[in-house]
């Protein structure tokens, strides 16, 4: 790893923490971030010419696998052609239709360039339309890094929340209610305490950012109740599930559908993408039509909707997520199968191509039994999988995916080096 201790000591006299994204820094984990040289389908290499089975999958855009031929030939094709105008193109048309014909809650859509400035965006449009100052998210999910979102449960009686981090005003963090995900009581209760004052609830219709937790039955259509009743705009932050669980994400999976959607990662396949969508009636507040100010230079770039469309269009082919899932169902049920065949506590929640296995006994449903996991034993492991040519993501809280690429050749390389592991946890 000797490049890649050098590269991080340079990162970190010019870059805080050497680094773009906290995750990447193995806070949560021991170790050097390998820094990676390129990838190929289901592998990644690093600059010390290390080779590693990805599951990380640049946090679930690359469910085609790495540098896809198809996506690379169609965005080197789209580069001779310039890379953004700042004016209109056709294929933001294109992925405005294909993302309004594939997502059943979507009549219209504007184009942003993270999940972050989705989120964001939404729940201005929201506040907007019902003229009421409160969220509602759930503590354990992630709606990326905008200061509402940036808050905690106060503690005790305290319904509103505090600032998750320094630079987010008490105001700010005031208007973020914190719920318990897969608790329909903890949301009436906040619905109690401040009538008429909640804009929208938002919330990972399957959480990704606590690891993974699975919505329980009842969950989301009783959000859905919920909200209509009380003229409460419900949000799915689909940035993770979005073209991940299926052409319809996941609102179509379980039948249940919001009035405003957020996507993101996988709508950009691998270059900056992120997209708010829903009725008709709410997008149109949206400058220029309607009052409510949203812009930005690069939305709509046409490499990144490029990148987008054509891994889209290879999604949509017959049988993809069929084959998807079904390969990733079987190898998650070994890994878990393995855990039990070693003696340690596990809790195995997967999820069509999405999978986090906790090192705790379950059930795991919320963040509280989340954060009952083993994160030491954890990082244990995640050092043997690194050393042993797995790259798995630096934290026990996080989603790991199979993409079209994974083979069982490397599933199976997989499992043998995690049942190695897992002896060596004993
Ligand atoms: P971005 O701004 O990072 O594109 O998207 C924010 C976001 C919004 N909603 C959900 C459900 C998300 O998962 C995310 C971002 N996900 C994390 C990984 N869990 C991004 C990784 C990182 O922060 O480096």
């Amino acid at each position: 790893m000797e490049k890649s201790e050098k590269l991080f000591q340079r990162a970190k006299a010019v870059i805080p923490g050497g680094v773009n994204s906290p995750v990447r820094a193995f806070k949560a984990v021991d170790g050097t971030p390998p820094y990676i040289a390129g990838a190929q389908g289901c592998y990644i290499y690093d600059v010390d010419g290390n080779e590693y089975v990805d599951f990380v999958c640049s946090w679930g855009p690359m469910i085609l696998g790495h540098a896809h031929p198809q996506v690379i030939q169609a965005v080197q094709e789209a580069t001779t052609r310039g890379t953004s105008f700042g004016a209109n193109c056709e294929i933001e048309v294109k992925m405005a239709e294909f993302i309004v014909d594939a997502m059943p809650s979507i009549e219209k859509v504007r184009m942003v360039s993270s999940g972050t400035e989705a989120t964001m965006s939404a729940i201005r449009l929201a506040r907007a339309y019902t003229d009421r100052p409160k969220i509602v998210k759930f503590e354990g999910c992630y709606h990326g890094h905008a200061d509402s979102f940036l808050s905690k449960a106060g503690s005790g009686a305290m319904t509103f929340g505090i600032p998750g981090t320094p630079g987010v005003t008490p105001a700010t963090a005031g208007d973020t209610l914190n719920a318990q995900y897969n608790d329909l009581d903890s949301v009436e209760q906040l619905i109690e305490e401040n009538k008429d004052q909640i804009a929208a609830i938002i919330v990972e219709p399957v959480a990704g950012n606590m690891g993974v937790v699975l919505p329980q039955e009842n969950f989301l259509q009783g959000l859905r109740d919920i909200t209509t009743e009380h003229g409460i705009v419900l949000i799915f932050d689909e940035v993770i599930t979005g073209f991940r669980l299926g052409l319809g994400g996941a609102q179509q999976l379980f039948g249940v559908l919001p009035d405003l959607t957020t996507l993101g990662k996988i709508i950009g396949g691998g270059l900056p993408v992120g997209a708010f969508g829903g009725k008709k009636e709410i997008m149109d507040l949206l400058a220029p039509e309607g009052p409510v100010y949203q812009a930005g230079t690069l939305s709509g770039n046409p490499l990144a909707l490029t990148a987008g469309y054509e891994t889209l269009s290879i999604l949509s082919e017959q049988g993809f997520y069929e084959k998807l899932n079904a390969r990733a169902e079987k190898f998650f049920n070994n890994v878990e199968e393995n855990f039990k065949e070693a003696g340690l506590a596990c809790t195995a929640n997967h999820i069509g191509s999405m999978a986090c296995f906790f090192f705790t006994d379950g059930p795991v449903t919320d963040y509280h039994s989340a954060a009952r996991s083993d994160t030491a034993l954890f990082a244990k492991y995640f050092e043997g999988m690194l050393k042993g040519g797995i790259y798995l993501a630096p934290s026990q809280f996080e989603a790991s995916f199979i993409s079209a690429a994974h083979s069982q050749d490397a599933l199976a390389r997989t499992l043998d080096v995690h049942r190695k592991v897992l002896q060596s946890l004993k």
